[in-house]
């Protein structure tokens, strides 16, 4: 079996020496180079030094998305901006983006965590590795690309939309490798069949797909329509981006870089720490980052951990594919989508009722955004030239805030049904 890094194979009690280390040096210059995370030591007892063993982690604060909001932008950081070479961001809960910085080593690392996630999906330097992650804000196209060339294959900077050019490339340049999300791979599929372009066309043998909750269903589809094999990619901004995890050849479970991240699964009620294999809350500590290192993150994704060792011969600890979310975040085409940030939208939109629901379906394999909302009495009545423009300003303020692309439905006033205790904001009708 070929590994990127031998440390992907390193035996339990070498990987747990390195982590240790690796949690303390963490801890200690966390306390003394970001006043949040004194504040928050100090408040748990915890001094430079204390981090004695492994289980001391459990006795660590956590992070979460507000923490982030609450030090916009660059807060957290525990370099001087001149040490940071590159920033990325994702959606917040409410206006601001959560944002993350990497100082020239943090990208090294990422970089070297993607490369194995390209070799853990059978990739060589003999690929040809088509990105269709977004490059921009977005971890995805960027993060996968810098793993691309570290591991020496040929990276394709496709980036995400334009479909029938992504085809026709793929065709032409002989891609191998495709990175992008599940649903995007669908969706590249059928409009290969539209195309005409017949699968011994193209030289395509996997895929490392993630960014968004899918099923081994949907597994089946994409391997069997593009005949790849099709692996999960998680990651998020806040921990590094793409390459906390990843399915090797078994699988079974994605294998989360233990040199690099700390997982826990904990009950999201008491954040009690949970036994191995059942299923709870993830979260992660950083333990090899200097930017922006996160103690104890809150991910609100919901999987388990698995310890058994794997026939693949990676001796890191799997995670269960992510089965779900403590919170309301939608995934819309890979964009972080929160209910709330589309509500603060409707309301600054005079003409409006405070009624609204979100519908989201999957439409040819393409997530569908629609957004109902009621409108005034008083516009109701007027023109409907007066209501399209409504409709409009409502697409493009969603559009240009949210970075997602929506359908608008005004609706006529008290016809959204009224909720008699939670409201019901969002109808998710995807089978995924
Ligand atoms: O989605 C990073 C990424 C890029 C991962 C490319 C994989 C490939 P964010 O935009 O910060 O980062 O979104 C993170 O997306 O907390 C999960 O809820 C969800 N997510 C990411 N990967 C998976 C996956 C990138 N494989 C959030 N399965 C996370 C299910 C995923 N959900």
């Amino acid at each position: 079996m070929d590994y990127f890094n031998p440390v992907e194979a390193w035996e339990r009690e070498r990987l747990d020496d390195l982590k240790l280390q690796r949690l303390r040096a963490t801890v200690d210059r966390l306390y003394e180079a970001v006043p949040f995370y004194r504040e928050r030591l100090d408040e748990a007892g915890f001094e430079p030094g204390d981090v004695k063993s492994l289980e001391d982690l459990e006795r660590l604060p956590f992070t979460y998305k507000d923490d982030l909001r609450d030090n916009y932008p660059f807060g957290l950081f525990a370099v001087p901006m001149r040490d940071i070479v590159r920033v990325h961001a994702s959606s917040g809960t409410t206006g601001k983006s959560t944002v993350v910085g990497y100082t020239a080593d943090d990208i090294q690392v990422w970089a070297d965590l993607v490369a194995r996630t390209i070799v853990a999906a059978g990739g060589t330097a003999d690929d040809v590795v088509h990105v269709s992650y977004g490059y921009g804000l977005f971890t995805g196209g960027l993060g996968l690309h810098y793993g691309v060339e570290k591991m020496g294959a040929t990276a394709l900077p496709m980036s995400g939309g334009n479909t029938k050019r992504q085809v026709r490339m793929m065709v032409d340049f002989g891609s191998t490798i495709l990175c992008c999300t599940p649903s995007y791979a669908l969706n590249i599929a059928e409009v290969m069949i539209e195309m005409g372009v017949g699968r011994s066309q193209v030289k395509l043998k996997s895929g490392i797909l993630g960014a968004e909750p899918w099923s081994d269903e949907m597994r089946r589809q994409i391997e069997e329509e593009l005949a790849i094999s099709a692996h999960d990619i998680y990651g998020l901004s806040e921990v590094v981006g793409p390459g906390v995890s990843i399915e090797c050849s078994e699988k079974n479970g994605l294998h989360v870089f233990e040199d690099s991240f700390i997982p826990e699964v904990i009950d999201p009620e008491s954040g009690r720490v949970l036994p191995p294999g059942e299923r709870g809350e993830l979260v992660f500590t950083n333990i090899n980052k200097e930017g922006l290192a996160l103690i104890r993150y809150r991910t609100r994704d919901i999987s388990r951990l698995f310890h058994e060792p794997c026939p693949c011969g990676r001796t890191h600890v799997r995670m269960e594919r992510i089965t779900g979310r403590t919170d309301d975040m939608l995934i819309i085409r890979g964009v972080n989508v929160f209910p709330s940030q589309v509500e603060m939208v409707l309301m600054q939109v005079p003409g409006l009722a405070p009624h609204y629901q979100l519908v989201v379906d999957r439409v040819e394999n393409l997530d569908v955004l629609e957004v109902q909302v009621e409108v005034s009495p008083e516009m109701f009545s007027d023109e409907i030239k007066r209501l399209e423009e409504l409709e409009k300003r409502i697409r493009d303020e969603v559009q240009s805030y949210l970075g997602v692309s929506v359908r608008v439905r005004l609706m006529e006033p008290r016809s959204i049904q009224r909720s008699e205790g939670k409201a019901i904001r969002v109808i998710d009708k995807r089978k995924i």
